[in-house]
């Protein structure tokens, strides 16, 4: 059976890049799938242990996840740390990953930076739990960005491990599933779980530089839309976004070495679900002066209903607390079925 997880973290507000590589495909996936999408607050403390408002900030993702319109009673919402199993199975997972996996990834990297001895132990393990995350509900399916990848290759490898290790517990325990393990027919207890990193925006750059991800952590509020935004500020963003002075090229290949026009024509085509090719069969040959308006009036139809439906549930929580509580009583029916057989397979009483 296959099943969609995914997370974001509520660090700060939501912009573009987690608009359309993330909620935006979230919401199209349900139409296929069973899901579950989390407010991931275990997560939040990695970077920074004290926030002024966390559970402000969860509220708020949660009300994203609706504006957008994932359907609470159909599709699983919740919150992490209301499921203690995440926690609990990361922990197993901490002592199947290896630390030299964990140094390889380029987010600890960027994030811890320099002073790598001084970053949090959290943040270093971020993969282990975020496999745990996933595996908790045997997850087929993760919709995410670009910048996820790694971490997804991450959780295959801790789930492989896990399989190859208590291959025997899993046979006795009589709860493996036939699966796919590289090349190899066999017998697991969690899936091989497949990123989908689809779509023309699957990584939105800084409207700043080209070069760099739009990112929430960003000291600059002009290198992001967040979905917060109101018209004049979208339109404003845009219309002083870095370009070339070229005028806009007639197909994608004329993209290839000019960054800030293919992020721009890139969230064009995400936004009205078309292709570059397709943005460019009328926009080609056109100078930016014309593209930039267009493309605010489009970000602004988007994204405006949504900011007003979040604004709508945020007046008053209680709303946002009861898709909440829901969401983590039927999650954690899910995660208890997973963590009996865990550990049944690594031997706890
Ligand atoms: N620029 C982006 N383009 C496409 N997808 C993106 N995502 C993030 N940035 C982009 C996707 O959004 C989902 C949620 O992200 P998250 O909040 O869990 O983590 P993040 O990647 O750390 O988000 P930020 O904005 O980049 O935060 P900081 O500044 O803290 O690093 C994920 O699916 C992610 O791929």
């Amino acid at each position: 059976q296959e099943r969609v997880f995914s997370g974001i973290q509520p660090t700060g507000h939501l912009h573009l890049g987690n608009y359309l590589g993330a909620l935006k495909r979230f919401v199209e996936l349900q139409e296929s799938h069973d899901c579950l999408y989390c407010v991931v607050d275990l997560h939040a403390l990695t970077a920074q242990l004290v926030h002024d408002d966390l559970k402000g900030q969860t509220r708020s993702i949660t009300a994203a996840f609706l504006a957008c319109g994932i359907d609470p009673k159909e599709q699983i919402v919740f919150n992490q740390s209301a499921v203690a199993a995440h926690a609990e199975l990361a922990w197993v997972f901490n002592c199947v990953a290896r630390i030299g996996w964990m140094n390889r990834m380029t987010q600890f990297k960027d994030k811890a930076g320099k002073d790598r001895e001084n970053a949090s132990l959290g943040l270093l393990a971020y993969p282990s739990l975020m496999a745990a995350d996933i595996l908790l509900y045997r997850a087929t399916h993760v919709p995410v960005g670009e910048d996820q990848k790694q971490h997804l290759e991450l959780a295959r490898n801790i789930a492989a491990k896990f399989n190859v290790d208590f291959a025997e517990r899993i046979e006795k325990a009589g709860c493996g599933v036939a699966m796919t393990m590289g090349e190899e027919r066999t017998t697991g207890y969690f899936p091989m779980t497949e990123p989908l990193i689809e779509g023309e925006a699957t990584r939105v750059m800084s409207l700043r530089d080209g070069t760099k991800k739009m990112s929430k952590s960003d000291a600059s509020d002009n290198a992001r839309i967040n979905m917060t935004d109101d018209a004049e500020t979208i339109a404003r963003k845009i219309r002083k976004a870095k370009t070339d002075p070229e005028p806009l090229p007639s197909d994608v290949d004329g993209l290839a070495e000019r960054a800030e026009a293919n992020n721009l024509v890139g969230i064009y085509a995400a936004l009205s679900d078309t292709t570059r090719q397709g943005v460019l069969r009328d926009y080609g040959g056109r100078p930016f002066s014309e593209f930039k308006p267009a493309l605010a009036e489009l970000a602004v139809d988007r994204l405006s209903p949504i900011n007003a439906e979040m604004r709508r549930l945020l007046a008053d929580p209680a709303e946002i607390d009861a898709v909440l509580k829901d969401g983590a009583e039927r999650a954690g029916e899910l995660a208890e079925k997973t963590m009996r057989d865990v550990k049944d397979i690594v031997g706890f009483i």
